[in-house]
């Protein structure tokens, strides 16, 4: 469906439509104002790494064109802006000195959205821990833990006041997973046993930062955002069904467990438990605090059939064909459907809070056309596609409260860097010009509704 007036009267009047992005990805000035070098910075600069050895030095040049950017923001429409806060920035070096410079940024771009009337959804952590943290082992050192306690005391100390929701990390597993199992993202680790290590004290790190902001702002709605897999067996036989199952458990029970259960899977505690680390007492408890909301992040399904070889290491699956005919230029099937079991699925497995979807979209690397217009028509039915996917859950009843497209502007796209584009808006990296794309203009259609019956 993609009559905007159509698809927006599927949704609640009070609705949000926001657009997203990260630190990392648009701001550049790496160098300036006291920010110091992240993992991504280290990790961009090693030959191998990322396509094309692009790195996050200049990216959008966010950091310089902070009040056009918040003008564009307001231009697409939107009541809301989800962003990440640099943790190098506000304090370089992991721990110990504040970077008052760093706090200041983040001081005028809420406030520059306040004065635009767009709220802020804030998320703590995507993915730039700083450098220096990484000679304790970074995410797989407890340290690191309360590391991220103190930086959260520090933001909500400075920006608590004026925040409408926070999210504590963005997708940890990639934080866990892709960049320590799989080697991926940054630090580029292969090891099962970091990995597990990561995964304990990344969790930590969400309850003891839930602990933080609570002390400080208990108003502000604090939650986490997760990237959930919807897994589906390849088949329907005994052994790709319970492959899923295992991979349910590895993928988004590592995370959704100790948060919303306060437990980690069986299956897993029977497979790797003897890898992990200490959980100490507290721990679980401190994980499992209750949550104001969640993020599901969706742009794809994880089908998974049995990997029968010997000794394959949990959870012993491979990947098994795509089913839906469309595919992205990021190679990621389409597949709406699979949002809305993923949904009714986890609502089923845990007790959980309200919802936003806080990221979903589509890489398409079409550039701007002799009429100076981006006509990326299939990014536009991929949203269309899966709103109506959202506004079938809110009719269902579940209790989700608003949508963010990812991303307002093409960005470094992690181990692909610029060469994948998700943007709204295309940015030509020689310019820095920005173009509102064919989706972006009709995204903006959309958001134009809400709240509907003000206008
Ligand atoms: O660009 C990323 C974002 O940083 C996290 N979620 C997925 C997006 C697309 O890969």
């Amino acid at each position: 469906m993609t009559d905007t007036k159509m698809l927006a009267s599927r949704f609640p009047a009070d609705f949000t439509f926001g657009v997203a992005t990260a630190s990392f990805q648009i701001e550049g000035a790496t160098k300036e104002d006291g920010r110091k070098p992240s993992i991504w910075d280290a990790f961009s600069n090693m030959p191998g790494r990322v396509f094309g050895r692009h790195n996050g030095d200049v990216a959008c040049d966010h950091y310089h064109r902070l009040e056009e950017d918040l003008d564009l923001i307001k231009e697409m429409g939107v009541s809301a802006y989800r962003f990440s806060v640099a943790w190098p920035r506000i304090i370089p070096e992991g721990v110990g000195r504040v970077n008052e410079p760093g706090l200041d940024f983040y001081d005028r771009l809420v406030d520059g959205c306040k004065a635009r009337g767009i709220r802020t959804f804030a998320t703590l952590y995507h993915w730039d821990l700083p450098l220096a943290l990484m000679g304790d082992g970074g995410w797989t050192a407890r340290s690191t833990a309360y590391a991220f306690q103190r930086y959260a005391k520090v933001v909500m100390d400075r920006l608590g006041d004026r925040l409408d929701a926070v999210a504590t990390f963005n997708e940890p597993w990639c934080s866990v997973w892709l960049s320590h199992l799989y080697g991926v993202h940054a630090p580029g680790e292969r090891n099962m046993e970091a990995a597990l290590h990561a995964m304990h004290y990344t969790n930590l790190a969400h309850g003891l930062g839930v602990e933080a902001i609570r002390d400080v702002s208990p108003k502000v709605p604090v939650g986490l955002v997760l990237n959930a897999h919807s897994v589906i067996p390849g088949s329907d036989s005994e052994r790709d069904t319970a492959a899923a199952e295992r991979a349910f458990d590895f993928h988004n029970g590592a995370f959704f467990g100790p948060v919303f259960k306060g437990e980690y899977p069986a299956s897993l505690l029977n497979a790797l438990g003897d890898r992990m680390p200490k959980v100490e007492e507290g721990d679980l408890a401190t994980i499992s605090q209750k949550l104001d909301w969640w993020g599901l992040n969706y742009y794809t399904p994880m089908r998974v059939a049995d990997d029968a070889t010997e000794g394959a290491e949990f959870p012993a699956t491979r990947p098994a064909p795509f089913v839906g005919e469309t595919v992205t230029d990021i190679g990621w099937e389409v597949w709406p459907a699979a949002m809305t079991s993923l949904v009714e699925d986890l609502y089923r497995r845990y007790d959980l809070p309200e919802m936003y979807v806080t990221e979903n979209g589509a890489c398409y690397n079409m550039g701007i056309g002799a009429d100076g217009e981006v006509d990326d028509q299939p990014r536009l039915d991929y949203y269309a596609d899966h709103l109506s996917v959202c506004a079938d859950l809110v009719a269902s009843g579940y209790p989700l409260r608003g949508y963010f497209a990812w991303s307002l502007m093409d960005n470094f796209e992690w181990a692909e860097g610029y060469r994948m584009r998700f943007g709204l808006v295309h940015v030509d990296y020689e310019t820095q010009v920005r173009t509102v794309k064919k989706s972006g203009k009709w995204y903006r259609d959309l958001a134009l509704e809400f709240p509907r019956g003000n206008q």
